[in-house]
């Protein structure tokens, strides 16, 4: 009888054959299945020779090939596929098996999954796996989440799969239940954010600086070379660089204007808005990507309705330069926005988030990867329990340096009609977590008048209600 495999994974499309083929290549025997059985068949042709493999055409030969306890990957399209492949595996584990779903699941799924798997007692991770389909087979950036002990037994396997950056895993062991989803969609979040914010800045050196794609494209390299050195702002130089086969132009000027977006920077949105935290760069970037979606209502509106149009002439030398002190300002804010969502998530659930840890691991292998995750990470492991990255010194700074740039960008921007939600947000949010009284108080004020909702005073304890439309008197409600 052959050797059973260590792991397997189920679902053989773009990242599960990847993954497989990355966790073969590390001497890894691994057990392959897809729900249409002609895909394992092509997998084991094509890359059965490259490691360990065996292909089962049935979940039960798929279940009969592991080693005990069992450790599956279950790598299938996200939301009902999930539930399908756990139902179907269910009969066919014993007790300790562990299901991991590597796929971009919805963290109070992965809550829900944890609590029915352990009624069954098989142990279920949530694993969130950035970097696509090449981060997959070279080294993606690994989030997992779940039973630790489980974790124990993938430990070795995930570590050794996983980007590597200064000779540290971009693997961590995140939290229980649904830990691992929830910052992989916060992960998601952030590159949401950090591509609106690559898209304006493009968008003002396109029509307000005049310059082409392929000025722009030189410029965003020179970019990668400094504070903003990332794998977007890398990518973005590329995609502009790029010449159309078929009409000679650049490649960007014939892609239409509409914005995908598959749910998760949604899901980050919502989350904020349970949470009580305001995540304006992210979710700038979701309403964004909607009011790209509007193209027809766009093409009616922009003969319908007035407003300046920029003529592209205006003086280049400088705002370059502020253009790029805008954008690296606003990306401050939509990571320290985005990192005090993962600490009240954290709280919230009792997840104990290590958040240095989590910018250690976005340092390779995923699409947010960037040189600025070094300073986020030194910043936590100075200040654990941080309020706010704004709040720390180098942070502090560099905001404070790019704000005479940054504000420059947001005025000339709204005065040439210029749509920039995401820099002109975060401004906002950073005017406003600077300002000590802000006017909630007569949000307050409107509220007890039409509601009796009642306002707390800055000279004494308790809560109040002003008789508006009685006599006028103050009473002490608590
Ligand atoms: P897809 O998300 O396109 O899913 C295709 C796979 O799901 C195929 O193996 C398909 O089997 C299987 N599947 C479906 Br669809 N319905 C099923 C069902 N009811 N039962 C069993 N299997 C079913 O694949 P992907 O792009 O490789 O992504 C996999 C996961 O990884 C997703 O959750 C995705 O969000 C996540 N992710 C993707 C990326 C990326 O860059 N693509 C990056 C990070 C994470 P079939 O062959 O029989 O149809």
């Amino acid at each position: 009888m052959a050797e059973k495999s260590r792991i397997g994974v189920t679902g053989l499309a773009v990242m599960g054959a990847n993954l497989a083929r990355n966790i073969a290549s590390r001497g890894v025997p691994v057990a392959v299945h897809n729900r249409t059985t002609a895909k394992t068949t092509q997998f084991m042709q094509d890359y059965g020779h490259e490691g360990d493999f065996t292909g089962a055409e049935s979940t039960e030969d798929f279940v009969a090939a592991l080693e005990k306890p069992r450790r599956i990957i279950v790598m299938v399209k996200a939301g009902k596929p999930v539930d399908g492949v756990i139902e179907e595996l269910t009969p066919l584990l014993d007790e300790g098996d562990i299901i991991i779903d590597a796929g971009n699941s919805h963290f109070p799924d992965t809550v829900r999954r944890t609590a029915e798997c352990a009624e069954n007692g098989i142990r279920f991770m949530g694993v969130g796996v950035s970097g696509g389909e090449e981060g997959a087979l070279l080294g993606p950036s690994i989030m997992p989440g779940g039973d630790p002990e489980a974790y124990a037994e993938v430990e070795d396997v995930f570590t050794s799969i996983a980007a590597v950056v200064d000779g540290t895993p971009c693997c961590v062991h995140v939290g229980p239940g649904g830990a691992g989803h929830y910052v992989k969609m916060v992960h998601n979040g952030i590159e949401y954010a950090d591509i609106q914010l690559i898209a304006e800045a493009y968008d003002l050196l396109t029509r307000v600086a005049g310059l082409d794609a392929t000025a722009i494209g030189k410029i965003f390299e020179e970019w990668n070379t400094g504070d903003l050195e990332s794998f977007l702002i890398e990518i973005t130089g590329k995609v502009l660089a790029k010449t159309d086969e078929k009409t000679g132009r650049p490649l960007v000027d014939v892609i239409v204007d509409q914005a995908g977006q598959k749910g998760t920077g949604t899901w980050t949105a919502i989350d904020a808005l349970g949470l009580g935290i305001p995540l304006t760069g992210i979710t700038e970037a979701v309403f964004a990507r909607g009011l790209s979606a509007l193209r027809d209502e766009r093409k009616k509106a922009s003969a319908t309705l007035a407003g300046p149009s920029p003529e592209g002439k205006e003086d280049r030398t400088d705002l370059v330069e502020d253009i790029r002190q805008a954008l690296y300002a606003s990306k401050v804010v939509a990571y320290a926005q985005g990192f005090a969502q993962m600490r009240a998530a954290s709280i919230e659930n009792g997840w104990d988030l290590d958040l240095g840890a989590m910018a250690t691991i976005w340092r390779g292998g995923c699409i947010i990867r960037a040189q600025f995750l070094n300073r986020i990470r030194d910043a936590y492991a100075e200040h654990p329990d941080l309020d706010n990255l704004l709040m720390v010194p180098y942070f502090t700074e560099a905001v404070a340096n790019a704000q005479d740039a940054w504000r420059r960008v947001v005025v000339t921007a709204t005065e040439q009609g210029v749509a920039i939600p995401a820099f002109s947000s975060s401004l906002s949010y950073y005017d406003g977590y600077r300002t000590e009284r802000g006017p909630a108080n007569l949000i307050q004020g409107l509220r007890d008048f039409f509601g009796a909702h009642t306002y707390k005073r800055i000279d004494g304890e308790g809560s109040f209600h002003t008789r508006w439309s009685q006599d006028g008197t103050e009473v002490q409600t608590d």
